[in-house]
């Protein structure tokens, strides 16, 4: 029963029960309407209590359904009538109130929450506004500038902060419910307050507005929601209640259709189904006690501080005193980081890098159930590590490479219990980056491969499985990324130009300012390997740049000039010069073609790699885009954005 009633003697209990998040769909609109109806004629009830059951009182709407068009009932027209009924109602809030469900407590004459309850209007991060009156509602009970603050900027209140800001009338020593009745009772001896619709509102005056609209378009980043909140807020505010609901709806419904809001709901299912892969379910991890990373470059640091921020305890293995040193030093250094910039206290920066046992050699891994290496990207190198730890470490420790191209069967072959072995590719800076590519070998067991999944789900980062396959999904697609950038520059068409349009697009940078910052030796290398090997590599320009000693930021130059200590891109006469040979008569071209021809060549890619089976779902590939790559979320991914447009004509 997803809304059931049950009667304290005069006050009725209302309980939603809508695993696993109450989230208010339309069989629990309807739910509502049949209690209100039930409980508004049974005269012998002073008061309806409203809860939910499970984990939290309400997750939001449903956003499953904004795919297809509005249900009735609509929401904002069951959370009026509860408004204006005849009994009032008591919110009792536990776990979250989200979305439409803070919408639905802001419907109630009263709420009461559980110690610990949070509050807030998260539609933004789906590219929506509040759209059943929270924008209307929630200044009357807070004010402009706290609901503003929660509808149009994320902030998310705890039970004391909502008790201070006058967001709920009471917060609960005891069961939520029970003292909801309890509260219910005592309030109903007393003159009721207006229906929160009802209230006045001050307006804070056009500066405020002016302020807050150039602040939130600032952070907003080219996303529509958080501005359209202030302004149907502000309508609110200036001319009432009836006008600013209307405004509210229209603004919400023309939002629910956009491709951002699509794109942001197509994201937020598949981060929550990338820790969860089918084929996994049921299959315990390995339990983790002590986790092993080999290196303490830069790689290595990050993975062992994401690890340390997760709570898992590190051995961090370097081949001397002097490299662990420095290993120690450059993890030290992102915990006072992360403290020097608020993220954590100096004292929890300090119990994380007690978390972490300094070793050299590899001996000191013995005891742990996972070691990661990151070490230098050579084959024989990493051959050389795992072929000690498979002897050091238990028979069930897991074995796991970072690496981002090598092929992991070359790294693994022929070692000693290859099913524990598989290829976890964490992404630079590991500490920050969501992105985890897990890539298991042939014999990989499914227990390895749950312990994958399970570890990045801890870091709390996005995982995706992936086949191998040279560059694995996200190299593979950012090598064909640059490749149809290069064969632009053949056509003619100017690296400046090309880096402009794709940071029009959202990226924060261009493929040739990308390159200037990676480095430009970095695939120049892999080329030169390749040519070694007698494969045919064509010249390219970045060839002729890493030649001329153009490497890129590193040395004051690449496709741009940098002045020193300056990170900000120029353009370079020189390097003009040196590219000329291979590219085309000047020519200029649209930004939106220029767009289109790059999100279509790593579509095209990320088609093969689903052809080829090296990547489950394209929800994966626009994952490894979004989280490991920089492409603008509020498009979605390229393989998103591709049948969006198919869809679209
Ligand atoms: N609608 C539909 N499904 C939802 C959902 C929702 N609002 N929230 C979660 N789920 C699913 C989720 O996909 C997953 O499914 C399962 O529940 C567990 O989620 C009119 C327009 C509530 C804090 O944005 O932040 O209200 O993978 O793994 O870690 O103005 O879910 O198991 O099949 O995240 O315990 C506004 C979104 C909606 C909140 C729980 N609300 N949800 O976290 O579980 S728009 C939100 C969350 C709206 C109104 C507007 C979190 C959570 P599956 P989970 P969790």
């Amino acid at each position: 029963m997803t809304v059931s009633l049950s009667r304290h003697g005069d006050i009725a209990l209302v309980r939603l029960d809508n695993p696993p998040v109450n989230a208010l769909g339309r069989a629990v609109r309807e739910g509502l309407l049949a209690v209100l109806a039930e409980t508004e004629a049974d005269l012998s009830l002073r008061a309806v209590v409203l809860a939910g059951a499970g984990k939290l009182f309400v997750g939001g709407a449903d956003i499953a359904e904004f795919d297809a068009p509005p249900q009735p009932p609509h929401l904002p027209e069951v959370l009026a009538r509860i408004e204006a009924a005849r009994l009032p109602w008591i919110a009792a809030l536990h776990g979250q109130a989200l979305g439409g469900g803070l919408e639905l407590a802001l419907a109630c004459r009263f709420r009461v929450a559980a110690a610990g309850a949070r509050f807030a209007l998260p539609e933004v991060n789906l590219g929506l506004i509040p759209g059943a009156g929270g924008t209307q509602r929630l200044p009357r009970l807070i004010g402009a500038g706290a609901a503003l603050e929660m509808a149009a900027e994320r902030r998310m209140v705890s039970a004391d902060e909502a008790l201070a800001l006058g967001l709920v009338d009471h917060v609960a020593a005891g069961q939520v419910e029970e003292d909801a009745v309890a509260f219910a009772r005592a309030a109903l001896d007393r003159p009721l307050p207006a229906p929160v619709g009802a209230r006045p509102v001050a307006d804070p005056g056009a500066a405020f507005w002016q302020e807050a609209a150039a602040r939130i378009a600032k952070a907003a980043k080219g996303q529509a929601a958080p501005l359209a909140a202030l302004e149907v807020m502000r309508i609110g505010v200036e001319r009432g209640f009836a006008a600013g609901s209307t405004a509210e709806r229209a603004r919400f419904l023309a939002l629910r259709d956009s491709d951002e809001a699509a794109a942001l709901r197509h994201l937020f299912f598949a981060e929550r189904a990338a820790p969860r892969p089918a084929a996994l379910r049921g299959v315990a991890p390995v339990a983790l006690s002590a986790v092993g990373v080999v290196g303490g470059g830069t790689m290595g640091a990050g993975i062992a501080a994401a690890l340390r921020n997760a709570g898992l305890p590190v051995v961090l293995s370097e081949r001397d005193p002097a490299a662990l040193e420095r290993g120690l030093a450059t993890l030290r250094g992102i915990f006072d980081a992360a403290a020097k910039r608020g993220l954590t206290t100096p004292e929890e920066a300090a119990a994380r890098m007690a978390g972490v046992t300094g070793t050299v050699g590899l001996h000191g891994l013995a005891g742990c159930d996972l070691v990661i290496e990151a070490v230098f990207e050579d084959l024989a190198v990493k051959r050389e590590v795992f072929g000690a730890l498979a002897t050091i470490c238990a028979p069930g420790a897991v074995l796991a490479t970072n690496t981002s191209y090598i092929d992991p069967r070359l790294i693994f072959d022929g070692l000693a219990g290859p099913d524990r072995c598989i290829g976890l590719h964490f992404f630079s800076p590991a500490q920050v980056m969501k992105l985890v590519e897990i890539i298991p070998l042939p014999d990989t067991s499914a227990t390895v491969l749950a312990t994958g999944f399970d570890l990045a789900a801890r870091l709390g980062k996005v995982p995706v499985q992936s086949g191998i396959c040279d560059g694995f999904i996200g190299n593979r697609i950012l090598r064909r990324y640059r490749a149809e950038a290069e064969a632009m520059l053949r056509d003619g068409v100017a690296h400046w130009a090309i880096d402009a349009a794709m940071r029009g697009f959202g990226y924060a940078m261009g493929p040739f300012e990308m390159q200037d910052l990676a480095g430009l030796d970095i695939s120049f290398l892999h080329r030169e390997a390749a040519r070694a090997r007698g494969e045919a590599v064509p010249e390219t320009p970045g060839d002729l740049l890493v030649r001329a000693g153009r490497k890129g930021q590193k040395t004051g130059g690449g496709w741009y000039d940098y002045a020193p200590g300056d990170r900000t891109p120029r353009l370079s006469d020189k390097a003009a010069r040196i590219v000329a040979p291979l590219a085309g008569p000047a020519r200029d071209m649209a930004e939106g073609d220029i767009v289109a021809r790059l999100i279509a060549a790593m579509a095209a890619e990320g088609q093969a790699i689903l052809d080829e089976g090296i990547a489950a779902s394209p929800q994966d590939i626009d994952l490894v885009e979004v989280h490991g790559y920089g492409f603008p979320r509020i498009k979605g991914g390229p393989m998103f954005l591709t049948a969006r447009q198919a869809t679209r004509g």
